[in-house]
């Protein structure tokens, strides 16, 4: 199929540079990794907004393509790199349009609309930045919760992943969601826990973890001009 994958991933240290390595890890692809962080000044050079004139991290270079952000690296890998032996996608129809809903919330309800509003208004987070907002942070976190009921009920038929007995990068993305509410204080739906619990035990989430390092402070460090 493919000849030698020319695989280098941009970006360590927060809960979205995380998937991609994740997923590569899963996929057992070997790749050169750029470690460089948020808000160090390193996405705003001219060599990297070149790659990526959003100056966000993660950014995959496949070859002389290039993807940005992490919901969709690790859903391009997913396809591009799945196998018989080892497969991060659903095959048919129907599970692929499961998986897709599940990608697809994961990134807008749980990621977007609740617990980086949370990291923009905290004091300890971005709020220095975007503004410090207490109430919005409650909000947010409160919303985050009633979202999660979509996980709770969906867990509570014993399965081992949200796709039933197969992991996925859906697995992926809700993992970092959660571990990303269990550190803000937010607390997870009962069914998530064992889940959480299990899914950190594997081999890929742990070489992953250790790949994505240096972890960024909470407290943002001014951005060199
Ligand atoms: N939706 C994007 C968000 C990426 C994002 O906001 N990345 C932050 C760090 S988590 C970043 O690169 N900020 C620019 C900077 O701090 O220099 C994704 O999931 O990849």
């Amino acid at each position: 199929m493919n000849a030698t994958p020319n695989l280098t991933l941009w970006g360590v240290g927060t809960s979205r540079t995380v998937r991609p390595h994740w997923a590569m890890h899963e996929l057992g692809l070997a790749y050169e990794t750029k470690p460089i962080g948020p808000r160090t000044g390193e996405t705003k050079t001219a060599e990297y907004t070149k790659l990526n004139p959003r100056q966000k991290i993660p950014l995959l270079q496949d070859g002389d393509f290039c993807i940005g952000e992490s919901a969709a690296i690790v859903a391009y890998l997913s396809r591009m790199y799945s196998t018989k032996e080892c497969s991060l996608i659903p095959e048919t129809t129907r599970d692929y349009a499961a998986w897709l809903e599940w990608c697809f919330f994961i990134v807008a309800e749980l990621d977007s609309t609740s617990l980086y509003v949370m990291r923009r208004h905290r004091a300890d987070a971005l709020g220095p930045i975007y503004g410090i907002a207490p109430e919005v942070v409650a909000q947010a976190g409160e919303y985050f919760r009633q979202q999660l009921r979509h996980v709770e009920v969906a867990l509570a038929d014993g399965r081992q992943f949200l796709m039933g007995d197969r992991f996925t990068s859906a697995d992926i993305l809700l993992t970092t969601c959660l571990e990303w509410a269990v550190a803000y204080g937010v607390g997870i739906c009962d069914n998530a826990q064992p889940y959480l619990e299990r899914i950190k035990k594997r081999d890929a989430y742990q070489q992953a973890v250790a790949a994505n390092v240096p972890m960024a402070p909470i407290t943002p460090v001014p951005a060199k001009a």
